[in-house]
């Protein structure tokens, strides 16, 4: 459907997924996604350009419809043509007769059953069913409950994320009935990925009790690595500051981890399979060791026949 040789797409991780990480995860042959997040349309147009001057493979480009900018990228990734967009933390309902006009694939991320069938209906080529075991922004149900509900109900594929870093992460995913994966985490140790060093440090070093759930309150819970930032959000969010003070005290803090690698003020989004991350690789090492890891884990299975 897509032009892709592997099942494995690349989160779309905000200030993170850039032309040079999509591009060396599509030449490698899965499909690299360019995060907008809270960014601009400059930026992100700049990004698509560069994507396609590093890659002739299909890319996609992730939009948060969070941002501010939401709009703004909508368009853009209608006037660029992008091959597919996946969008997280919203309903793309709004955009999707522009999409469809300019021949873009839409794949919304979906928290749930219900979520999933209203993206059928709205005319998603595929859902990505996301479990709370991402990092970022997540929904109420782990992966291993939400995908196999997901297949059930709609009829278009589905690509499991969350909680995935590895080939057993993608045999479960294909025994929980998905066509695909979305991997985030275990590409942050990638050495095209251009974060920090302190961040590729902070997710190798991680165990698996390494990441905490906060936002809750505002209704939107993010996965981070512990560190003092995410202590100090969890205990104010609960006391009586506003939410605009606490969107306040949030602003930035992705930025000054990526960028900046500010161990104790920034806010180092990671999964909760952070700990089977433990070494830098290049996209295409990484792509061949899940694929190979995968095929090892599936041709096991055959002792239940
Ligand atoms: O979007 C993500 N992961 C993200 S976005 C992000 S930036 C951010 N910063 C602060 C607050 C919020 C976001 C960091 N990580 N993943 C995809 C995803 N989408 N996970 C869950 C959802 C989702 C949740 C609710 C999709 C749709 C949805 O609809 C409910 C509604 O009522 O809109």
């Amino acid at each position: 459907m897509l032009g892709i040789e592997h099942p494995i797409f690349q989160g779309g991780m905000a200030w993170i997924a850039d032309a040079q990480l999509v591009a060396a995860v599509s030449n490698a042959g899965g499909l690299g996604i360019i995060a907008a997040g809270n960014a601009d349309g400059n930026y992100v147009r700049e990004q698509i350009i560069k994507a396609k001057e590093l890659t002739d493979k299909p890319f996609g480009l992730n939009i948060m419809l969070l941002s501010p900018f939401a709009d703004e990228v909508a368009q853009i990734a209608a006037e660029e043509k992008v091959k597919v967009v996946t969008t997280g933390a919203g309903n793309p309902a709004k955009y999707m007769k522009m999409w469809k006009e300019a021949g873009v694939t839409v794949i919304p991320v979906v928290p749930s059953v219900a979520f999933a069938k209203l993206a059928e209906r709205n005319g998603a080529a595929a859902v990505i069913a996301e479990g709370g075991e991402s990092g970022g922004h997540i929904g109420e149900l782990t992966t291993m409950a939400l995908v196999p509900q997901v297949c059930d109900a709609v009829n278009i594929p589905v690509i499991a994320a969350g909680g995935i870093a590895d080939g057993r992460g993608i045999a479960a995913a294909l025994s929980l009935g998905a066509d695909a994966v979305q991997i985030g985490t275990r590409f942050l140790s990638a050495t095209e990925c251009n974060i920090h060093e302190n961040y590729k440090k902070k997710v190798i070093k991680a165990g698996d009790t390494a990441t905490v759930v906060t936002g809750r309150r505002l209704g939107h819970p993010v996965r981070s690595i512990k560190n003092q930032f995410a202590r100090e959000y969890g205990k104010i969010e609960y006391t009586d500051i506003s939410p605009e003070e606490l969107d306040q005290f949030a602003a930035g803090r992705l930025r000054r981890a990526v960028v900046e690698g500010d161990e104790k003020e920034g806010c180092f989004l990671a999964g909760q399979i952070a700990a089977l991350v433990n070494k830098e690789e290049n996209c295409r090492e990484i792509i061949e060791d899940l694929m190979q890891d995968a095929d090892r884990v599936l041709n096991g299975l055959d002792k239940w026949r």
